[in-house]
């Protein structure tokens, strides 16, 4: 696997770039076919003249924009072509073309050659390019969206016959080729460019990295590095304030590595707490006395412990009430949307929330930026969702896109936490040593988070729960077991969390819960898929949540889901999952005043 650093694309005196999104001319190959566009080398044509062609937005999944079955289903090659060309005062510059999210294997042409290929849908990788400045150039990106063992996020792939014989002659169920693609994860499997994409264009030796370390004692540490080892390049840094005494400039230093303990500091805290003071490094990349690079990153001082009960910010308890959630919408499916990611941050705030967990992959960059800004604390999540298969080529990947996702994620203040994955089939004994090693990386990466893994084990059979900073459940009393006996609710919460304890004393979240209610439907008494049953279940669940944060077992909550999503089909669920305390249009359901009410006193109670 190739590793690129991948700063967050920038536009400044030195830093240029050239936005990607828009209509792409698109070609759905059948599904299946094994890669006939490959054979047939398609991104040596102009893709526009294909009878099949048609334009698709970037970004957006394309899943749901055409009303054919096949297209909506489908599994296996898409081809995206963009026509670009390229000015001619770039000439000189060192170009790469840049994906923000790809899901979930791309293969990447510019013209006639294959410039690079990425795997895994939600972390951004970016290629060096040369253009051809004396024509239009042909971008093309091949897609393919098949999960098997060996893809992270899994699924099975399975062609089908089932032959019977009547009369002699034999008489087929199936349909010739005919296959099923079963994802091992509750959520629509949108595939395409998902996020923008872009022209970088940058100069011949530029930053490819800023990492920056800002603890709540004001200590700070940075390491610039160069895209290529250069001598004789030096850097002049400095720090100033963002909010809220904007422009007062607390440090500044030279060298591509220093650190310094910087006074007079504002932390980040997350909302409730304070306020979520933020700063920008200005990295200044020097030749002599020319600047040759610029970058600024924001970041914020702020510290992250744990003890055997609760985490702490900034040395404060910290209780997180939030949401788990998905990057999820009508049309665009998957797409990034800033419309729909500031709805559902403001929604958020709305509800009174104070963190949300990336379920289950990374979200867009521009989102743990808001979440920075907005003071809302995160635990960032790999794409791993649904592992049962602990060898070695899916040990290499997942540590590949844990790898991608902290070097992407790093600088952002609200990520309070790094997820390895969410419900791994970890009481198989395979699954102890893989996750050993990759909770080694994330600490090896970054010692100044807590490393997680979100369990639907018991606390019985799970082989990791020893590796993990902090234990993260998830759990269903009332819902997909005991459906229906509200009593029962409380005291199983209470007694699954208070062994799970008393084996491994380390602080633990809730970070599922919940019922599936459509919108609309009640019912009194409740029963499930009504409103009334979700806010009964959800109430049962919070007597049990507040005898548990008084006794100190948890040190934070997450209701399923914020809002509904899109889901594969299947008849537990009502085109997609319905328990969010939102639709999936971001309207309330009764529960979201629920959660409101409760995230409001829990707020009040600080
Ligand atoms: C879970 C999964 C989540 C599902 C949820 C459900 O445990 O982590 O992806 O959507 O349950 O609603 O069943």
């Amino acid at each position: 696997f190739l590793y690129t650093y991948a700063l967050y694309p920038q536009r400044n005196e030195i830093r240029q770039y050239d936005s990607l999104d828009g209509l792409w001319t698109f070609v759905r190959e059948q599904s299946n076919t094994n890669g006939t566009g490959l054979v047939n080398q398609w991104y040596l044509s102009d893709l526009s003249t294909f009878p099949n062609a048609t334009q698709i937005p970037v970004p957006s999944a394309y899943n749901d924009l055409v009303e054919q079955r096949e297209w909506r289903d489908h599994v296996g090659w898409v081809w995206y072509q963009l026509k670009y060309t390229p000015a001619q005062r770039d000439q000189g510059l060192r170009t790469f073309l840049r994906f923000e999210s790809v899901n979930y294997f791309a293969m990447v042409f510019l013209n006639d050659k294959n410039v690079g290929n990425h795997t895994g849908g939600h972390l951004p990788f970016e290629f060096e390019v040369t253009f051809d400045y004396t024509k239009i150039n042909f971008i093309t990106v091949a897609v393919n969206n098949t999960l098997s063992n060996s893809t992270i996020p899994p699924g099975e792939f399975q062609y089908k016959t089932e032959v019977y014989t009547i009369n002699g002659q034999p008489y087929s169920v199936y349909p010739d080729g005919f296959f099923e693609q079963t994802p091992d994860f509750d959520f629509f499997n949108y595939a395409g460019i998902l996020r923008s994409a872009y022209v970088l264009k940058l100069g011949s030796v530029f930053i490819s990295d800023v990492w920056i370390i800002a603890q709540a004692n004001g200590s700070l540490s940075y390491t610039i590095t160069l895209d290529k080892s250069t001598t004789g390049l030096t850097a002049n840094v400095t720090v100033s304030s963002l909010q809220p005494t904007t422009g007062t400039i607390v440090y500044s230093g030279t060298g591509l590595q220093n650190s310094a303990i910087v006074q007079n500091i504002e932390l980040w805290y997350p909302r409730g707490y304070g306020y979520p003071s933020l700063y920008v490094m200005e990295a200044k990349l020097l030749n002599g006395t020319q600047v040759i690079d610029i970058y600024r990153e924001t970041f914020g001082f702020r510290t992250v412990t744990w003890d055997s009960d609760k985490i702490y910010i900034n040395g404060k308890p910290f209780y997180c009430h939030g949401f788990g959630a998905h990057e999820d919408f009508e049309l665009h499916g998957r797409g990034y949307n800033p419309v729909v990611m500031i709805k559902d941050l403001n929604t958020m705030e709305w509800m009174n929330g104070n963190c949300y967990r990336t379920s289950h992959y990374p979200y867009s960059q521009e989102r743990a930026y808001e979440a920075d800004r907005r003071g809302i604390a995160v635990i960032t999540e790999t794409p791993a969702v649904g592992m049962r298969l602990f060898d070695n080529t899916n040990l290499a990947l997942h540590k590949y896109m844990l790898t991608e996702m902290i070097q992407r994620d790093k600088n952002h203040p609200s990520v309070i936490a790094w997820s390895m994955s969410n419900e791994p089939q970890t009481y198989k004994n395979e699954s102890k040593a893989y996750y050993q090693q990759l909770a080694n990386v994330s600490r090896t990466l970054d010692s100044t988070r807590p490393v997680t893994n979100v369990l639907d084990t018991n606390w019985d059979d799970d082989q990791i729960a020893e590796w993990l900073d902090i234990i993260c459940i998830n759990r269903y009393y009332g819902w997909y077991s005991n459906t229906g006996y509200l009593q029962t609710i409380a005291n199983s919460y209470i007694g699954n969390f208070l062994a799970w304890k008393q084996k491994f004393n380390k602080p633990m979240i809730l970070t599922e819960y919940g019922a599936g209610a459509i919108a609309g439907l009640t019912r009194e008494p409740g029963v499930d898929f009504t409103e009334e049953y979700q806010v009964e279940v959800i109430r049962r669940v919070h007597m049990a949540l507040d005898e548990l944060r008084k006794n100190g077992t948890i040190t934070g909550e997450m209701i399923w889901n914020f809002a509904d999503f899109m889901t594969s089909q299947s008849t537990t669920r009502a085109a997609g999952n319905h328990k969010g305390v939102l639709t999936r249009n971001r309207q309330p359901k009764m529960a979201a005043y629920v959660i409101k009410d409760r995230y409001y006193n829990l707020t009040v109670e600080l």
